[in-house]
């Protein structure tokens, strides 16, 4: 296997800005503040055995799910290390009800940037020491530098992302990321506290034989889903495939990367938009999906061509090796489309 050129995270953030014509540096410190939040994030999540925080921190969420300490936490973290420097102008989080505005100096924020952020996904997991992850959206605002942000700089279709990334807080800690020139992945040496470049241009397999989906909703899904799991089950050719379901995206995405694979949340008749968050889980994942020659799908239409209607909104997601996305598709298509304009989901 060739060796990855020996770099750290701030080296190639450095070594890549010249990427972008206009650059002011500005997206560099955004990813360095993403950095530096994860690490704080990562150290208490390693904690997360020994000290009095895993549990239930006994409030809701605006979904009306309750939240973890750790996703308190990482939220709160992940807030002050992108707001106390005054880089970005806006913050929406999976963990807060409405966005915030950022306000500069003499109430004049000059940054560009709005970030969207899921501070802990799959956090279901952190009380059974399975792997969690943080995932992370930019967009360019559309309003005017020097105003309040509004709903408007947030409400953009997933292709308007100027970058995107996830931490995913694993066996070991990476680091994983797109400006839309390909996907990198840093290992973090937790020694050292420095994310090293483990993961150049990354790229989904054409194919794979990992399929991911929780099949305990299976007689609620629609009827392509439900024979497109049993094409996956079928002994012909590269099939059966392998089942592999974590209920963390994050970790469930990046060993499909990896390996070769499909992760599918799609809508069935008990959750009819899906479960997944259009706006901090499905968009940012699709790009880097995308980014690293990969499909993403609301079973339809393309993930990042979604209008958002509103913050918290979910939508059925499929994403993964391409050639495994299309066959899904086609499923969909010939039995779920066939007679109606939309994906009806049996009951
Ligand atoms: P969360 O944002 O509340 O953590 O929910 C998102 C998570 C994803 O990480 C995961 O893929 C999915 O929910 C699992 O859902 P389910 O338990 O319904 O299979
Ligand atoms: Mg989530």
């Amino acid at each position: 296997m060739k060796q990855p050129k020996f770099q750290t995270l701030g080296e190639f953030i450095i070594e890549n800005q010249k990427e972008f014509v206009y650059s002011t540096g500005e997206l560099s410190r955004l990813i360095n503040a993403i950095r530096l939040a994860a690490k704080v994030v990562n150290h208490k999540v390693n904690q997360a055995g020994l000290v009095d925080i895993v549990g239930q921190g006994g409030e809701l969420n605006h979904s009306g799910e309750s939240q973890q300490k750790l996703d308190v936490f990482a939220n709160d973290v992940f807030i002050k290390a992108l707001t106390n420097r005054e880089i970005i102008c806006g913050l929406a989080s999976e963990e807060e009800d409405d966005f915030v505005s950022i306000n500069g100096a003499e109430n004049n924020n000059e940054n560009k940037y709005v970030v969207l952020i899921d501070p802990l996904d799959g956090s279901s997991n952190i009380d059974v020491n399975v792997s969690v992850g943080t995932i992370f959206s930019v967009y360019r605002r559309k309003t005017p530098t020097g105003s309040p942000v509004t709903i408007d700089d947030f409400l953009q279709k997933g292709t308007e992302q100027v970058a995107a990334g996830y931490i995913v807080y694993g066996t070991s800690t990476m680091l994983v990321y797109s400006t839309g020139h390909g996907v990198n992945g840093f290992t973090l040496n937790p020694s050292l506290g420095t994310f090293y470049l483990s993961h150049p241009n990354m790229r989904f397999p054409e194919s794979g034989a990992i399929y991911s989906i929780n099949e305990g909703n299976y007689n609620y899904f629609s009827e392509g889903i439900k024979k497109y799991i049993k094409y996956c089950q079928e002994n012909s050719g590269d099939r059966p495939y392998t089942a592999r379901y974590i209920g963390s995206l994050v970790s469930d995405f990046h060993r499909n990367l990896i390996k070769g694979g499909i992760y599918l949340y799609p809508k069935s008749s008990k959750n009819t938009f899906g479960k997944l968050r259009l706006l901090y889980e499905c968009n940012p994942i699709a790009f880097l999906t995308e980014q690293a020659g990969g499909i993403a799908t609301d079973g339809k239409n393309r993930i990042l061509e979604l209008k958002p209607e509103e913050l918290h909104q979910r939508a059925p997601f499929v994403c993964g090796s391409p050639k495994m996305v299309e066959k899904v598709i086609e499923f969909e298509k010939e039995f779920s489309y066939k007679n109606s304009a939309t994906v009806e989901a049996s009951s």
